[in-house]
């Protein structure tokens, strides 16, 4: 027969392509695999999935064209940040039936005026928080959160995880900086409470449930932040000591006795090593130490005389160097906050964050290393983190990517220790099967309803925080 065309209907995911090319516009929908690759592998190389694309949107009503598109072809939508997750939680991992869409949110990048009466700002979820940090350091405030992703990690992948980092004990973490935010549901609906007051009692707190979200339950993408005076000048020490609970008492001293410390972080002997051998960060004392604590401290006026005197007057120091200056200062951070890098460059690691209560710390880090020692022979276990919150990261090479034995270790003795398996960096793909042994049945049937009535379809994030079904 001539001239009659056979009309066959088009593909699904081409048809879904299309419309999202119309919701975002034809550049911003990113298919070519070598251009989608970084956005489908974690920080840690240890998650991977393949997304049919990563779509980049512009403004909130493009996040509400994304998601109802997805929604009707049935695919599954991954919220993503800067990617420096360390749960498997930012990229695809194939749980889903249909197409997975990785929502990229980094053209979210508003910075509004400070208000300087209130001591807050609006913002893009896609906005860094170096990016903030650079914004509202200009009118004479700081940002409450700070941690050492801070040239990746957006302002909306934070308020998901709920991230914690080196001010804590000062500022609480991110949820503690989140007065309201806008946020769109998988339906395409927003949930707006914007500006937001510290003062509102008017039922559910929309920004304390998605806080802590990570990506399963709408798509941040602005908010409004308390933000805190800036104390412009600083000091680091830096602490060898010989014992955990001489260096865990010490901050819990400084803690009650200083207002000035602003950060108090531990880390032990191979974790410095390694750093020294792979940031080529000059050594910092002439002899090696089982653990060290390193203080910040920072005010109106020069704190260095203070933080040294404190430190002059502590038991169980056995060697110790302060810095007022700059670069020195950065010296010193360079020797804790290049431990995740450190760790990287030396393979996959198993990766465990976790708190416990600060009185069982040293209990916790003798036990560990004897539990993955047990559970992988020959491995090796670097710990360090923030110390007045009984949170230490737990990074181990050796054992093979699946092989979960000495997750399963640490966060054993975590839990009979009444500790929390995940302390700032969420569940994630990663820790999934340990979020009842936590929490228990009746939080995560509750989770669950949540999860349930705002996305009855399972359709952001699946296979994050709760597994899907029941
Ligand atoms: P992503 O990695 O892109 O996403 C993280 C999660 O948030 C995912 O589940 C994602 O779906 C969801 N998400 C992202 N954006 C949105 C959005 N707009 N709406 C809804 N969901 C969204 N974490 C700490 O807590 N403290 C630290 O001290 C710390 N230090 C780090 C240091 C290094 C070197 C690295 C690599 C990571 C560190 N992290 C730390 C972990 C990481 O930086 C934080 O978890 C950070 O909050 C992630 O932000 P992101 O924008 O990269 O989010
Ligand atoms: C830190 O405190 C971060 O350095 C990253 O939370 C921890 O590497 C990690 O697991
Ligand atoms: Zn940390």
């Amino acid at each position: 027969m001539r001239g009659v065309a056979a009309c066959s209907p088009m593909d699904p995911n081409e048809e879904l392509l299309q419309s999202l090319r119309a919701s975002v516009g034809p550049g911003h929908v990113l298919t070519d695999a070598d251009v989608r690759a970084t956005y489908e592998t974690d920080w840690t190389r240890r998650w991977h999935g393949d997304a049919l694309a990563v779509v980049r949107p512009a403004s909130a009503d493009e996040v509400i064209a994304v998601l109802v598109t997805c929604a009707a072809a049935g695919a599954a939508v991954i919220a993503q940040g800067g990617n420096t997750g360390l749960v498997g939680g930012s990229v695809p991992r194939g749980v889903a039936a249909g197409p997975q869409v990785v929502l990229s949110t980094l053209r979210l990048r508003d910075l509004e005026p400070v208000d300087a009466i209130a001591g807050e700002v609006t913002v893009g979820s896609g906005v860094t928080l170096a990016a903030l940090q650079a914004h509202v350091r200009a009118s004479g405030f700081d940002f409450g959160v700070d941690l050492g992703a801070r040239d990746s990690a957006t302002v909306g992948g934070m308020i998901a995880t709920n991230a914690g980092g080196i001010h804590v004990l000062r500022h609480g973490p991110m949820r503690a900086q989140l007065l309201g935010l806008e946020a769109v549901l998988a339906d395409g609906s927003v949930v707006r409470r914007l500006p937001g007051m510290v003062k509102d009692n008017t039922g559910y707190h929309f920004p304390s449930l998605l806080a802590g979200s990570e990506g399963t339950l709408a798509v941040i993408t602005r908010a409004h932040l308390h933000l805190v005076a800036s104390k412009p000048r600083r000091a680091v020490a830096l602490l060898g000591m010989a014992q955990v609970a001489e260096a865990v008492a010490l901050a819990g001293d400084l803690r009650r006795s200083m207002p000035e410390l602003a950060a108090a972080e531990l880390f032990f002997d191979e974790g410095m090593e390694l750093v020294l051998r792979h940031a080529h960060v000059d050594r910092p004392f002439g002899g090696r130490h089982p653990a060290y604590l390193l203080l910040e401290a920072d005010g109106e006026t020069d704190p260095t005389d203070l933080l040294a005197d404190a430190i002059t007057q502590a038991n169980g120091v056995t060697d110790a160097v302060v810095a007022g200056d700059e670069a020195g200062r950065a010296r010193l951070w360079a020797l804790r906050e290049r431990h995740t890098e450190a760790i990287g460059a030396e393979g996959v690691a198993h990766k465990l964050d976790v708190a416990v209560p600060v009185s069982r710390l040293a209990e916790f880090v003798a036990r560990v290393r004897r539990d993955v020692e047990g559970a992988s022979p020959g491995s090796a276990t670097y710990l360090y983190g923030h110390v007045c919150e009984g949170n230490l990261h737990v990074g181990i090479i050796g054992p093979a990517p699946d092989d979960e034995a000495v997750d399963d270790a640490v966060l054993r003795l975590t839990v009979e220790l009444g500790g929390s398996v995940s302390a700032e960096h969420g569940i994630g793909a990663a820790k999934v099967g340990w979020l009842e042994a936590d929490r228990g049945v009746a939080d995560v049937a509750a989770m669950r309803a949540i999860k349930r009535a705002l996305d009855p379809n399972w359709m952001l994030n699946p296979g994050v925080l709760l597994r899907e079904g029941g």
